[in-house]
């Protein structure tokens, strides 16, 4: 999850320097050392780029800010016609600043940190693209998917296409895991669920392998429940994300039984720190540290977390299982 971000102070602080958020995105020199920031202080297992999943819509042609206090405004898709307008020819060059940063990250890391690179899952990128920002409810992206597929798919396809030559391009440039990011999956029922989540990252990963077998993939379909099972059986991605409502003995027995498993520490048990921090920890370390195991949260890190919870939380893991 995004591990960086604002509950660090040497990220504010630079932040406040660098300008816009998208450009320091896409500012090498800049990213690179906010990738290096938290695992300086913790050391942690692997780093995750720092980028953004809005990187690939600004790529594609479309207007894409961050507002502080707002999150994301993009010049929102409104009609058919503004999915032919995107510039897919060129996008590549465009993203050429995170290839950079990719590399100097594989140059500047400790050889035994996992570089991670990430991109969005085709409809968590649409719904912004579509929504123009962050949303509640996703009406105008999923009414648009409902009332007019072949269109809605189009857009999809796109996103398939230029995901899959995204992160191809990061782990050319050296990044030795990808994550996709499917933070809204879970608004969908079943049927849709299937068309414009489960088979666009199925297509994304067998794309990918097709060009790097030996660079494993995470899918993080946050929200979908007991589809957590199906996600693992067929979307062909090594590790599963799971969020923190997934229960852990159901995702030991369902998910785990056929792929790595990613989780799940609530960020607000990690905000609120002490003994249910640690109890919650506990469970979870209890439950799926036996089998392969990547130790996060279920969600990205909040702003006002203290660092002392986070150390905490380092050193409870670290320590697994002597001192559980
Ligand atoms: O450690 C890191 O910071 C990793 C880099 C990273 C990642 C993996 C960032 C930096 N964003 C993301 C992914 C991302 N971005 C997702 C998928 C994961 C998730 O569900 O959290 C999503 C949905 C976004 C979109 C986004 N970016 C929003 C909107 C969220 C919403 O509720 O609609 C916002 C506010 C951002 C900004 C952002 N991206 C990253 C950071 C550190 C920040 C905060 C910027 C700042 O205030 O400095």
């Amino acid at each position: 999850m995004r591990q960086a971000g604002r509950y660090l102070p040497e990220y504010r602080e630079l932040r406040a320097r660098a300008g816009d958020f998208l450009t320091t995105c896409l500012t090498p020199e800049i990213a690179a050392e906010i990738t290096l920031q938290p695992i300086r202080r913790f050391a942690f297992d692997a780093a995750i780029l720092f980028s953004d999943i809005l990187v690939l819509p600004h790529a594609l042609g479309q207007s894409v800010r961050f507002e502080e206090g707002r999150g994301p405004v993009l010049g929102a898709l409104t009609q058919v016609s503004d999915i032919d307008d995107l510039a897919v020819r060129g996008f590549t060059d465009r993203l050429a600043p995170v290839y950079e940063t990719v590399r100097r990250l594989r140059a500047d890391l400790p050889a035994q940190t996992a570089l991670i690179g990430f991109a969005g899952a085709p409809w968590t990128v649409a719904s912004y693209m579509i929504e123009g920002g962050s949303s509640k409810d996703f009406a105008k992206a999923k009414a648009w998917a409902y009332r007019d597929p072949t269109s809605f798919q189009r857009l999809i396809d796109l996103l398939v296409e230029t995901t899959t030559d995204y992160l191809i391009g990061q782990a050319e440039a050296g990044a030795e895991v990808l994550q996709l990011f499917d933070s809204w999956a879970g608004v969908w029922p079943e049927t849709a669920l299937r068309r414009w989540c489960l088979e666009p990252a199925r297509a994304i990963r067998a794309r990918v392998r097709a060009a790097h077998p030996d660079v494993p993939m995470i899918v993080f379909p946050r929200g979908v429940g007991v589809l957590y099972e199906t996600f693992a059986e067929t979307c062909g991605a090594e590790g599963v994300s799971l969020d923190t409502t997934v229960p852990l003995p159901w995702a030991r027995d369902h998910v785990q039984s056929k792929v790595a498993v990613q989780g799940n520490l609530d960020p607000i048990a990690l905000l609120a720190g002490g003994e249910t921090q640690r109890e919650e920890t506990t469970r979870i370390l209890n439950t799926l540290a036996a089998k392969p195991f990547i130790f996060n949260l279920g969600h990205g890190i909040l702003p006002e977390t203290p660092l002392a919870h986070v150390q905490a939380l380092v050193d409870q893991v670290r320590a697994w299982p002597a001192q559980a």
